[in-house]
């Protein structure tokens, strides 16, 4: 079989099937950026390789996958961090201009050049533990102008870096100050200006709204849905983060990939979910830096089979995290997941949760993204903290 390279002597988690999906003495091949064969070396073909690496007994995995950051973002929130561990209360910090309006305020300020160069240093703490796709979120602008230009942003970190970027626009994040009183006259200008225009530049591969007491209702997050589906784009959707609105029902029922968050989620909410096919999005990192207690319904998420998929979070507020391998970690020790679980949640339920039918697995017909790790088993991936066995990382073939 022709191909351009051919990894000899690998120990592969493929993540095909159900489980790690263990090859002990495993070979991928790669044609065009593509897989062509990825399995055991005794059922492999002869290869005709123009290269043949030899990984001496390391371990593969699917490149990683985040599927929901705000890796894009004006300034930082240390300050307000520091106010907090000194005692200030949520109303003091807001007083003193802290909260999601101060990183409104820095992205509004930034230029699309300054918010590549302030992005880039995250995005590349990411790749250098095996992440080869990533997305990304809009909703710092909460206008028009900010949110376009944070979208290109976006779709510009992908030609900066050998990385696929996928972009959502988050305009109903929160509500803009000019809009203070009337977020259903929000809501109608995000619908009828901001969404179209969105579309029209091809500028968003998603549509995400935050439905919480602090962010926006059932109500205004279905108009939300109705305007993506009239511009032919996928939802997800912020859900049952701080309270219950119900708001994973109304994804599932909008056909969304992920209803992300979750720790308020109830049995309707899973049973919907189940029967949408729509991912769970778990995302420790934030529920570890705001100290939640509350944890999401594990037991009966697996119990109803639903995907879960394991991400960052990575934003300035609730969760400025950038390691994959820390998430599985926390997935693990704070959620109880299990290895398996925590590594099919940053690879094939990620790609799900993205709507990518093509990647997250070790399978022939993939695109070839693959990180190559030195570790003796697939758990130190996610029992270790703060130590990256990344040895190699392949994208789309290179
Ligand atoms: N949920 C969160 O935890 C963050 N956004 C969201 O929808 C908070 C974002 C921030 O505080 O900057
Ligand atoms: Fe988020």
């Amino acid at each position: 079989m022709q191909c351009d390279t051919v990894w000899k002597g690998a120990r592969l988690a493929t993540m095909a099937g159900a489980g790690i999906g263990a090859v002990e003495d495993g070979v991928i091949a790669v044609k065009d950026g593509l897989i062509v064969y990825a399995g055991p070396a005794a059922e492999a073909p002869a290869f005709d390789a123009a290269r043949v690496v030899d990984c001496e007994g390391r371990w593969i995995t699917p490149g990683l996958i985040d599927c929901h950051t705000h890796l894009i973002h004006g300034g930082h929130r240390a300050a307000e961090f520091e106010m907090r561990l000194d005692g200030a209360s949520y109303e003091e910090i807001a007083r003193a201009g802290g909260g999601i309006v101060s990183t409104m305020r820095a992205t509004r300020a930034a230029s699309e050049d300054d918010l590549v160069a302030s992005a880039l240093p995250r995005l590349d703490a990411l790749i250098a533990e095996g992440a080869t796709t990533v997305e990304v979120k809009s909703g710092y602008g909460l206008d028009r102008e900010t949110e376009v230009r944070m979208l290109r942003a976006g779709r510009r970190l992908g030609t900066e870096r050998a990385v696929c970027i996928t972009t959502t626009y988050l305009g109903a994040h929160a509500l803009p100050p000019e809009y203070a009183d009337d977020a259903d006259a929000y809501i109608a200008m995000l619908c009828d200006e901001a969404l179209p225009e969105v579309t029209a530049l091809g500028l968003a591969d998603a549509v995400d709204a935050f439905c919480e007491g602090i962010g926006f209702t059932i109500e205004q997050t279905e108009r939300v849905f109705a305007a993506a589906a009239r511009h032919g784009l996928p939802v997800k959707l912020h859900a049952e983060q701080l309270s219950n609105l119900h708001g994973a029902a109304l994804a599932a029922r909008h056909g969304a990939l992920s209803a992300d968050h979750l720790e308020h989620l109830d049995d309707a909410g899973i049973a919907a979910m189940a029967v949408s096919g729509t991912v769970a999005t778990l995302l420790p990192g934030a529920y570890y830096f705001v100290r939640e207690t509350k944890l999401p319904p594990i037991d009966a998420l697996r119990a109803a089979g639903v995907p879960i998929a394991l991400a960052t979070d990575c934003n300035p507020g609730t969760s400025p995290l950038t390691s994959l391998l820390l998430t599985m970690n926390m997935g693990a020790t704070l959620f109880r997941l299990t290895v398996s679980e925590c590594l099919a949640g940053v690879t094939r339920n990620a790609a799900r949760a993205l709507g990518f039918a093509d990647r997250g697995t070790l399978e022939a017909g993939k695109r070839c993204d693959l990180a190559i790790w030195d570790v003796e088993r697939p758990a130190e991936l996610v029992y270790r903290m703060g130590f990256n066995p990344l040895h190699a990382r392949i994208w789309s073939g290179q």
